[in-house]
Order: C-alpha cells, then structure tokens, then sequence
C-alpha cells in the first residue's frame, strides 16, 4: 500500500490528527499538500498535548520525514515559532522536515489585506483565521506579486521583490483604509532574511524527493487540514478556504500521482461543527448546540473562536465521501454524544418543498434548506474506556450504524476520546 490519506468530511477540526498520528506509526513520510497555518492539529499522547498548526502532524515522530508540498503557503515566523515550540517540548525534527520551493510564502502585507477585505464585507464576512491565507493563494493563482520559498532564500531576489511590491501594495492598502499601517520594506527584509536563513537547510524539491520516495516503496501519509465542505472549488463557497481541501487536492498539492493513494480514509465528527460565516443546515443554535460545544471542548485551536454546532448531516459528509472517493469513515468524538435521551441525523434537505440528497452548489440553497431528521435513542453511559465495537451501548452502535449507511461507506474506526488508545478498530 504506497499511499493512504486522511481528509476531513465537514468544516475541519474532525479529529483528522488523531487519526494521522495513528497511522503514523506504519508510514515513513507524512506531507501536508494544501492550507497554512489557518490549521489547528490537537494530538495527545504520553500525557502531553501536542498542538500543531502548519507542520505535519508526523513530525511528533522519530522515524517519519515532515513534508511541507508546494500546495501549502507558509508564513516565515510561524512555521519557525512552531518548530521552536515543538523543540522546547522535546521534539527533536532535525532533518527530518522538508519544505518545497515551490511552496508559496505568506507576507505582512497579505494579513494586512486580509484585515481590511474581510472589514468590508461587514455582516457577509467570511469569518477567516486571518492568517493571510487567502490573499496569499490570490497572489499564487493571479501570478502577480508571488513570492515562493525558493525565492525567499535567494536573499538578493527576495529583497528586489519586496522592495518592487511594498510600494504597489501600500498604495493599495491605503486607498482601502488611509489611517492604517504603514509596511517598513526594509524591516521586513531584514526580518524575513533571518526566518531564511534558519529555513534553508530544509528547502528542497519536495516533488521529485515524494516521487522518488515512492518508486523506492516508502508509504506515504497525506494529511488533509481544513475539510472538505471548505474546499475552495467543491465546499460552501464563498464561505471556504482558499485551497482544495477535499481529496481533490493531493494530487495538484503535492505533485503525486492521484493513483499513488491506496487509501482514502474521511473523517467525521459524530456530529457537526462550523467555526467562520456561512450556512449549516443542521446548526443547533441553542441549549442542545451548547451541551455539545461543552462537551467537545468545541473552540478553534488557532483562533480560539467558539465553533458553531449541530447534529451529524450526512447529505454533506456522503457528498465529501463522494468527491473525495473515500474507502472507509472513521466516526470521531462519539463519546461527546454520550448523555443525551435522543439524537438526530440529517439524512436529507427539504429546500422550499423539493426533497434532496444532493449538495446545493449555491450557498443561498443551503442556507434555505432544512433538514430532514432521523431520530435515534441516545446512551447515558461514558463510553470513554470501550474499545470494541461490540461493548458499545446498543443505542450508541445504532447510531454508528445509522451514520455509516447514510453516508454510504464503511466505518474503519470509532473514536471515543483524544487519546491514542480511546479507538475502537472495527474489521
Ligand atoms: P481561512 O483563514 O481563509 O482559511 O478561513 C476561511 C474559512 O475556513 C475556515 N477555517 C477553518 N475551519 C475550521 N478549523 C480551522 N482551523 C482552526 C481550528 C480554526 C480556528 O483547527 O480550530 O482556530 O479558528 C480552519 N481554518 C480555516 C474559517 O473558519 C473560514 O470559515
Ligand atoms: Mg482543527
């Protein structure tokens, strides 16, 4: 088996490094192909929680090689942060993490963007992480003001472009907001040289190292961040990230082959979270929504934003299960559910009378649809410590059962708590 991947079948935080961690034992290289740090990664084990945002979740250990592929877009001082903090807790990364060239670096002026696109679109806003993600992939995609990691440590072109787009974008800046702030081209290329002269070493054509790593037999582990319903081309667009989120963006992210992925494993929640703007049929937006959020713990680990909840829709997670060509599910936080009399799964949207199981590509049909529930008894007891199938709650496996034929796929794994053991394999 070459290559297996992990992908998110909602709006992100499924619990996909969990279960990346998990896989990570039985594969040597672990590549992060889309997003930046917009993403937030919790692992724990051995006591500790390990929270990562634009490294591979792999790099907690010792035998795999982390890999940043083009797809990705970096931002200098973050990605350093990160490696400083993971290295002051006793993760040593040493060689083993690669960068791509060709991966696109995020700069003071794309937040500085960010910030004032995102004010002006008032009660429409996206609700990003503003970590500049978007405007970074704008630049990319427009091929105008781009700056790649192969630039960045070329210290003499990094400076020329700087000093060519600093101006271009202040005036940009300031005809959308004059009283912001003014960009220091100077500071930033003193500041962004020292982030690459600590970043060379591990700059590298990540494209031909994955391609020869495969023909060699190396198992590859691609861990999607974001989810699939914020896929830029295939989510609820506009209210989505920039990058191909879904499985549709290994292939284009990474520069290996889409026939390399052996197997494709979609992560759901057992419910559904949203953290940004934008519809969500199933939101509860009361008491019940509540109980959830505080049982999940359900706030962003980058921004710290309390997300949005809901019952488990599976018009969405079958379409995610769909694009994506997912082999099998796993079921994520099914403990959080623990504790309610009876529970709800979407199966269908009614929107304005006409009865579907098919994804709107319009966000104002989603956000007219309604959802059509099938209720389910709920289990009062922690199922925390189960780890067969077969000792779950009778009402708790109906609900696994439920989830797994209205998506339509096979689940591989129940998860019943963060910890690496609280994992209920199912043949
Ligand atoms: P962006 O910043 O341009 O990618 O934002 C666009 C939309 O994508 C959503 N988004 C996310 N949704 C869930 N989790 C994400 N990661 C963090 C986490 C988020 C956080 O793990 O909790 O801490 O708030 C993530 N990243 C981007 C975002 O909310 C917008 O709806
Ligand atoms: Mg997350």
């Amino acid at each position: 088996m070459p290559a297996t991947s992990v992908i998110g079948l909602q709006w992100g935080d499924e619990a996909k490094g969990k279960i990346v961690d998990l896989l990570t034992e039985k594969h040597d290289i672990v590549i992060r192909y889309q997003g930046g740090n917009n993403a937030g990664h919790t692992v724990k084990f051995g006591g500790n929680t390990y929270k990562l945002s634009l490294l591979p979740t792999g790099i907690l250990q010792d035998h795999v090689k982390s890999v940043i592929a083009p797809g990705v877009v970096i931002s200098p001082p973050a990605i350093l942060k990160e490696l400083d903090t993971l290295q002051s807790g006793g993760i040593e990364y040493g060689d083993r993490m690669m960068i791509s060239d060709r991966a696109h670096v995020i700069c003071p002026w794309h937040l500085l963007e960010e910030a004032a696109f995102e004010a002006s679109r008032g009660g429409e806003a996206i609700g990003t992480t503003m970590r500049g993600i978007g405007t970074c992939y704008r630049e990319k995609v427009g091929r105008f003001h781009a700056i790649r990691m192969g630039d960045l440590i070329d210290k003499d072109s990094f400076a020329a472009k700087v000093k060519e787009i600093v101006p271009f974008k202040q005036k940009v800046l300031n005809a959308l907001n004059p009283d912001g702030e003014q960009m220091n081209a100077d500071q930033i290329i003193e500041d962004y040289s020292a982030c690459a002269d600590r970043l060379r070493p591990m700059v590298a054509d990540s494209t031909a190292y994955l391609l020869d790593a495969l023909e060699a037999g190396k198992k590859l582990l691609f861990e999607g961040a974001q989810g699939s319903l914020l896929d830029v081309d295939h989510g609820t667009f506009p209210y989505v990230t920039s990058s191909n989120s879904s499985g549709c963006g290994i292939h284009s992210g990474s520069g290996v082959p889409e026939r390399a992925i052996e197997n494709m494993i979609g992560v759901a929640k057992a419910y559904t979270t949203r953290v940004g703007g934008g519809p969500f049929p199933t939101e509860l937006d009361n008491d019940i929504g509540q109980k959830i959020r505080d049982a999940g713990n359900e706030y962003g680990t980058v921004t710290g934003r309390p997300r949005r909840c809901g019952w488990l829709d599976t018009v969405a997670t079958r379409y995610s299960a769909r694009i994506s060509g997912v082999d099998s599910v796993v079921i994520a936080l099914l403990d959080v559910l623990s504790g309610f009399d009876e529970l709800f799964i979407c199966e269908a949207y009614d929107i304005n009378g006409t009865i579907t199981r098919d994804m709107p590509s319009r966000c104002e049909d989603l956000a007219a649809a309604k959802p059509v529930l099938r209720r389910i008894d709920g289990w009062s007891e922690d199922i925390t410590g189960i780890r067969n199938f077969g000792d779950l709650p009778q009402a708790a496996q109906e609900y696994v059962k439920a989830a797994s034929e209205l998506i339509g796929r096979q689940v591989s794994i129940v998860s019943v708590g963060p910890d690496r053991e609280q994992t209920i394999r199912i043949a």
